[in-house]
């Protein structure tokens, strides 16, 4: 450990939840309790629902519970079946959602500069069996959504987009969630704006919306009629209250973390062998939910992991996502598509990515002192 560094008094986490001043979430509790609706698609669950339409710019929107719910829904609603082509490099909640499903997952390769799923490999893994895309807009950054549709088109596929980090993104100032068939958002603690545990699944189509509004219920249409085989999906009223106190926050929290992501994109401009994950020219609004660098070991002269386990002496706590590879899996690394020579792009980023400690909380002295531990570890 170099000695002009103390390690932080406190850990450092990755992230950290933005809770909204207790009172105000208590004085949403205390209207919950006064109405005696607690779930099954009550008052604060439509009012969220109508604060995140416009919030998100989308015209079609449904919460649920959590994000790998809603995407499990969202691939039965669709009627995916066969196999869908998606991405490795992504959390477990995104192929295993497939799985659920009875459907087999075909990896498709990333392109190393946005780590998304590279459009260009997809037409090569096509069969007879293929009935969508599930594509991921990582850390928040869009997937070629243009390239995909015309795939998908060309082929008669579904596209659904795990938009789990991409909460707020708009290209060219559309809402990322108007792309594809349907785009899944993860509430969770760890999110920009989050509802504790939560999701949502927004639509381009409404009549998809409505069959998932009645799968997420069981299928329930009304006391006589069950239509069909559902599941109990539904957002309760707390999480949804507390996603309500929580939407005059975002903006505060967005503020501070553009900020703090330029202090760290300044003081690591210069340094050979890492590499500031940016976002695309198109993108005019980012989600700011991570903050990601990829490190060149030849160049920086110190691997990702030496850096991830140094900075845990001085109590920071980064995270390698997504390492390991979904295709590295081991109920996934026999199917074809999961050999190395097929991922050869991802096998090698997922030695490199690192997501640094980024949320509103941290102040610029904080952020200037993980940058200086971690550019003080170069040789
Ligand atoms: N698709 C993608 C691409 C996703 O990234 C995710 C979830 C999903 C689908 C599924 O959506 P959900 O079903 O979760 O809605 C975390 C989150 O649990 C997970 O939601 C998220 N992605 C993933 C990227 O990150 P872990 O295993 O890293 O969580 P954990 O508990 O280690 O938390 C990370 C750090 O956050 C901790 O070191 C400290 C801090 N933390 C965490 C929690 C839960 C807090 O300060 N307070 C907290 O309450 O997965």
């Amino acid at each position: 450990m170099d000695k002009q560094f103390k390690p932080f008094e406190q850990p450092i986490y990755v992230t950290r939840p933005i809770l909204p001043p207790l009172e105000q979430v208590l004085r949403k509790i205390e209207d919950i309790w006064e109405s005696k609706w607690l779930t099954n698609l009550g008052e604060q669950h439509s009012e969220l629902e109508k604060q995140l339409k416009k919030y998100l710019k989308v015209n079609c929107i449904s919460l649920f519970n959590n994000g790998t719910t809603a995407l499990i829904v969202a691939i039965r609603a669709l009627g995916l079946t066969g196999e869908v082509i998606t991405t490795p490099f992504t959390f477990p909640a995104t192929v295993n959602a497939l799985e659920w499903n009875g459907v087999k997952p075909v990896f498709c390769d990333i392109t190393p500069h946005n780590l998304n799923i590279d459009p260009n490999r997809i037409e090569g893994l096509i069969t007879p069996k293929t009935t969508g895309i599930l594509a991921v807009h990582t850390f928040g950054n869009p997937s070629d959504v243009e390239k995909i549709q015309y795939i998908a088109d060309k082929y008669r596929l579904k596209v659904i987009y795990d938009s789990a980090h991409a909460f707020g993104t708009e290209l060219n100032n559309k809402g990322i969630g108007n792309f594809g068939d349907a785009s899944m958002f993860s509430f969770h603690a760890t999110k920009l704006f989050h509802t504790a545990e939560g999701g949502a699944l927004t639509f381009s189509d409404s009549a998809v919306m409505k069959k998932v509004n009645l799968m997420k219920n069981f299928g329930i249409k009304n006391e006589n009629e069950i239509l069909i085989t559902g599941i109990n999906g539904k957002m309760n009223e707390i999480q949804a209250g507390l996603g309500l106190v929580l939407l005059d926050y975002i903006e505060d929290e967005r503020n501070k973390r553009s900020a703090l992501k330029k202090i760290y994109t300044e003081k690591f401009s210069d340094i050979s062998g890492i590499d500031v994950l940016c976002k695309n020219d198109d993108v005019t609004k980012e989600s700011l939910q991570y903050f990601v660098v990829k490190i060149n070991k030849e160049k920086f002269g110190k691997s990702r992991d030496y850096i991830y386990n140094e900075l845990k002496s001085y109590n920071i706590f980064t995270r390698k996502y997504f390492c390991p590879l979904c295709s590295n899996y081991p109920h996934y690394k026999d199917l074809r598509s999961a050999s190395i020579s097929n991922l050869s792009v991802a096998n090698q980023i997922e030695n490199e990515v690192l997501c640094l400690p980024f949320y509103g909380e941290l102040n610029k002295t904080e952020i200037d002192k993980i940058s200086d531990i971690i550019i003080s570890f170069k040789t």
